[in-house]
């Protein structure tokens, strides 16, 4: 059995536990050096793991292809192992850790026979940092490896500041033989554990994101008095120079990565306006010395869809893969570069789709529907620092001050285009209460409203109605919290056409919710909540009328009534456990709503 030395007592037991389990013909552990990613790159191109793309035109970059069956989280094989089921709530899948632990091993066992082990120590946040987690993923994959290079910082360090005892999360993932009856994503959150096998897909295998970051994250945050959660972090830079910061919860196909690298419109440019990315997937928050909340962003990549990311929706984002990018899933083209839906210029005459077949415009599969050459869910894996509007701040220990807190959601004839919470309690409302429709690139019935609390709905690693409370008392901890507020991008008009112009625009709205969060402009109140006067919008350079502004604010009594009836089925799924403020504010809601008088 191939065996490593370390210093560190429980790591080198777990570590020998997993290989007598999964029998690896060798173990390297990954350093993080330039010299041994490149040694990696070859040996996956020479399996055909992975592929060499065109160096002179996409410098540094490779393209790899999953398995059909392996292209997205699979929500239906993740599950939450903790010892009682009542604390993984009614929104999670729960499996006991006993027997699921012996469940998975059979599948785990002599599974890396003939393959290389690979060991990961990862830090997600700045080595060192209080705000930071240190975790070990073994896993036999290169492209995880490679993925996680770039998504965490990686190597000697992270072992080097583990020294002999320091705490980390025992991450296992194996390939197997990828079969989908026999794919598993578990969390022990008691153990501080995550095991994963079966799958080759990023949100199911690099376990420092969505397992580790959110996950285990929360649990752990709930018990330590912080937050983990699934936000982007953005700093809009100020005419007078000033940068204030803003966290926002999405969930899935609600723009989260164009948002978080936006990029100003030309009249608000020209004033002095400017953003900073800070993060466009995962933020962590803790309560400082100050009595405010500051955010880090644990990731140091972007690992974002490609089909709809062009010039006019993330040129950012454009910019930021033009090199050392890992492209999954996309069409390939015959100089070896790369193409998606809705990307940047039309499809080339002839490629490879991501499935391997060839392809052409216009092709469609037995029941004539057009055959796509990217999949929907395809990604790009880039480093942030590429990112022309990448933050000098994300190194700092301590991360950034939040002054308000976004919410969101796509809903199509709801929701107004923004409203601010009277209060923290009444913002954790809108956090329980959140919802989003379904796109056709997603799974399930397209329109269809999903519940997602503060898009935690597939990441909360303990019981939803314990991490509504959590919020509730992270509130009381600070001395100022942020505001909270709720946008939605997606209010159409009675032609099915989007009333708000979006993407960069948006800065005008981010605009107003900063005013808000410091007193200096004022508001109407509505039964949602706050929401803005049209002359209190800086609309320089944008062509939009009073009389459209009015319909994207209008408030059906009707609908909302409609929506509370929907709203209570959720709730109720809690049961007792709810906290008793969530149920104050919806009855405060109704009450609003009945003396509401429309105006239309
Ligand atoms: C993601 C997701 O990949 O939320 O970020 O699914
Ligand atoms: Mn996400």
């Amino acid at each position: 059995m191939p065996k490593i030395k370390l210093k560190h007592k429980k790591l080198q037991n777990w570590i020998n536990e997993m290989t007598e389990m999964c029998r690896p013909e060798k173990i390297v552990v990954v350093s993080g050096d330039q010299q041994q990613k490149k040694e990696l790159e070859k040996e996956a191109f020479s399996t055909g793991e992975l592929i060499k793309l065109n160096q002179s035109k996409l410098p540094g970059c490779v393209y790899h292809r999953t398995a059909v069956n392996d292209v997205a989280r699979t929500e239906g094989l993740t599950f939450i192992c903790a010892r009682k089921k009542k604390d993984v709530g009614p929104t999670n899948n729960w499996m006991s850790p006993k027997s699921t632990y012996k469940k998975a091993a059979k599948i785990f066992k002599n599974s890396m026979k003939g393959r290389i082990m690979y060991i990961i120590p990862f830090s997600m946040g700045p080595v060192g940092s209080p705000f930071s987690k240190v975790g070990v993923e073994l896993t036999d994959s290169i492209y995880v490896v490679l993925n996680m290079l770039i998504m965490t910082r990686v190597g000697s360090e992270v072992l080097a500041y583990l020294g002999r005892d320091g705490k980390f999360t025992k991450c296992l993932h194996g390939k197997a033989d990828r079969d989908i009856n026999r794919r598993l994503i578990l969390h022990f959150p008691e153990d501080n554990a995550i095991w994963s096998v079966g799958s080759g897909y990023g949100g199911n295998v690099l376990l420092g994101k969505k397992c580790l970051s959110l996950r285990i994250a929360s649990f752990l945050a709930k018990k330590e008095g912080w937050l983990a959660e699934h936000m982007l972090i953005l700093g809009v830079e100020l005419p007078d120079g000033r940068i204030k910061y803003l966290t926002g919860a999405f969930p899935s196909a609600c723009g989260k990565t164009n948002l978080a690298m936006l990029v100003p419109p030309k009249a608000l440019k020209k004033k002095g306006y400017k953003i900073w990315t800070v993060g466009d997937d995962i933020a962590w928050m803790r309560v400082d010395s100050d009595g405010a909340l500051w955010a880090i962003n644990p990731e140091t990549g972007f690992f974002g869809v490609l089909p709809g990311t062009n010039p006019h929706t993330n040129p950012n984002a454009m910019e930021a893969i033009k090199k050392n990018t890992i492209y999954t899933n996309v069409l390939l083209k015959p100089d070896l570069t790369v193409w998606w839906e809705d990307g940047d210029g039309p499809p080339p005459a002839r490629g490879t789709d991501w499935t391997g077949k060839p392809w052409q415009p216009g092709r469609v599969d037995e029941e004539g529907k057009p055959i796509k050459g990217a999949q929907p869910n395809s990604r790009f894996t880039a480093p942030i620092a590429q990112c022309p509007s990448a933050s000098f701040r994300s190194e700092h220990h301590h991360g950034v001050p939040i002054s308000a807190i976004i919410l969101g959601g796509r809903r199509a004839s709801l929701a107004p285009l923004v409203y601010e919470s009277f209060n923290w309690q009444h913002g954790v409302y809108l956090g329980a209460t959140m919802a989003s429709e379904r796109t056709a690139a997603q799974y399930g019935k397209q329109g269809e409203v999903r519940r997602d609390p503060i898009a935690m709905l597939p990441f909360c690693g303990y019981n939803m109605a314990n991490y509504f409370r959590h919020w509730l008392s992270m509130g009381k901890k600070m001395v100022k919290p942020p505001r909270i507020f709720f946008v939605n991008w997606f209010r159409k008009d009675k032609h099915g056409k989007f009333i708000w112009p979006g993407f960069s625009e948006n800065l005008r709205i981010l605009n107003w919710i900063l005013e808000r969060s410091e007193g200096r402009v004022g508001a109407i109140k509505t039964p949602l909540g706050y929401i803005p006067r049209y002359e209190d919008i800086d609309m320089t350079g944008l062509n939009f009328s009073r009389k459209r502004w009015d319909e994207l604010f209008y408030i059906s009594k009707k609908a909302w009534q409609n929506e509370l009836k929907d709203l209570k089925k959720f709730l109720n799924k809690f049961g007792k456990i709810l906290p008793k403020e969530v149920i104050e504010e919806y009855k405060a809601f109704d009450k609003r709503l009945k003396k509401y008088r429309e105006n239309r």
